[in-house]
């Protein structure tokens, strides 16, 4: 038995740089972790030890040593502050007023922009991109429509069997593919071709895909728009929809272990944020601290489903904070205010390893 013990050990730690989240077995180190970064505020502590705090088990996890939960018991605490009690997940402090939180906010979450309708700028406090990154976005955006329109009609022809249009989200595509890195990795939806022809995907690989012919990645085993590009670090077009989002946390979590300068991104519809793979998604970053964007196209509609029959929060950007998940409303009408975004969102993600979820609207 002591045999095993020891040797179990020593696999144990072998794999803890590849295991992170699994932590060290040490009964006593849930309070004294407590005492020791919270001296100062252990009098004010309830410990409910006794029964109802679980008391960590083999795979107490790392991230209970996270300074995260510290940074935020010390803005919220104040020497003048009543009793808090040690929550599950954090400290609370005690109310006597039977309030239950309301179900939407007094106002919708804002639309962050830089530009106004006439394209003339709001503030000056936003990223400015070259002349020569500006001239390319604009060529690409008018290229992706131009291509789309020739593909859209191509299948209304009958010459292909399907397609789906970026239509008016031309700006998101090709604004957050710029703010972006080649290293990161996308995991997309299916409306967003102009994230790969910003990659460098040629008009010809699209049309082979399209047309299911020889020269396809995918060898024609693909309905048409289901590009995948290896070299271009895109992952083959998710249609099922939403199965896509908790790929981009598994592969930012791996991003993270191997300690890579990159992160991923993952675009999906308002459709696909009512699915539950987007709930176990956002959960499945959060705790892990993935370096993952979630980016969210919400057009109002999953096919001819609006979205007051998918949900009844204030839009997709408010289920961040219900996961620990930061997150922005942008307008995807807004080139710049979604390259602004996307290139602060990619920083925090890999520099602080935290997921994104950024809702944009064309
Ligand atoms: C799991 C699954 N269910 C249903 C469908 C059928 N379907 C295809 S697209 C779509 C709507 C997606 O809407 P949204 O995510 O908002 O994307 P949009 O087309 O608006 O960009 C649905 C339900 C599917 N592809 N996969
Ligand atoms: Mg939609």
């Amino acid at each position: 038995m002591a045999f095993y013990v020891s040797k179990s050990r020593r696999i144990f730690s072998g794999l803890n740089p590849k295991m992170g989240f699994l932590g060290t077995i040490n009964p006593g180190s849930w309070s004294s972790y407590f005492t020791h970064n919270h001296a100062s505020l252990s009098k004010y502590l309830r410990y409910p030890t006794t029964k109802s705090c679980k008391q960590p088990t083999l795979f107490t996890p790392h991230r209970f040593k996270s300074v995260r939960p510290d940074n935020q018991l010390d803005s919220m605490h104040s020497d003048n502050d009543a009793q808090v009690l040690n929550f599950p997940g954090g400290m609370v402090k005690f109310t006597s007023d039977l309030k239950f939180m309301s179900e939407f906010q007094e106002e919708r979450i804002h639309c962050y922009r830089v530009l106004d309708d006439c394209g003339q700028p709001v503030s000056d406090e936003f990223v400015q991109i070259d002349e020569e990154t500006a001239m390319k976005m604009y060529k690409y955006m008018v290229t992706l429509q131009t291509m789309d329109t020739i593909f859209y009609e191509a299948q209304r022809q009958g010459r292909i069997s399907f397609y789906v249009t970026a239509i008016g989200e031309e700006a998101i595509n090709i604004a957050s593919a710029a703010a972006l890195h080649m290293d990161d990795l996308v995991f997309p939806q299916y409306r967003e071709a102009g994230v790969l022809l910003w990659r460098g995907f040629t008009l010809q690989e699209f049309a082979n895909q399209c047309f299911g012919n020889k020269y396809d990645n995918g060898k024609g085993r693909q309905m048409p728009i289901h590009y995948g590009s290896n070299k271009h670090n895109y992952f083959t077009v998710a249609s099922t929809v939403a199965t896509q989002v908790p790929h981009a946390v598994g592969a930012a979590y791996s991003l993270k272990m191997d300690r890579r300068d990159a992160c991923t991104i993952t675009y999906f519809g308002d459709g696909g944020s009512s699915t539950g793979d987007f709930h176990a998604a956002l959960n499945f970053a959060a705790v892990m601290e993935a370096p993952v964007i979630f980016f969210c196209r919400n057009n109002g509609w999953a096919i001819s489903t609006p979205v007051m029959d998918q949900f009844r929060s204030d839009g997709i950007v408010v289920r961040g904070q219900a996961y620990g998940v930061r997150s922005i409303r942008v307008d995807g009408n807004d080139a710049l205010a979604v390259y602004n975004a996307v290139r602060v969102a990619r920083k925090m993600a890999i520099s602080e390893c935290r997921p994104i979820l950024i809702e944009v609207t064309p």
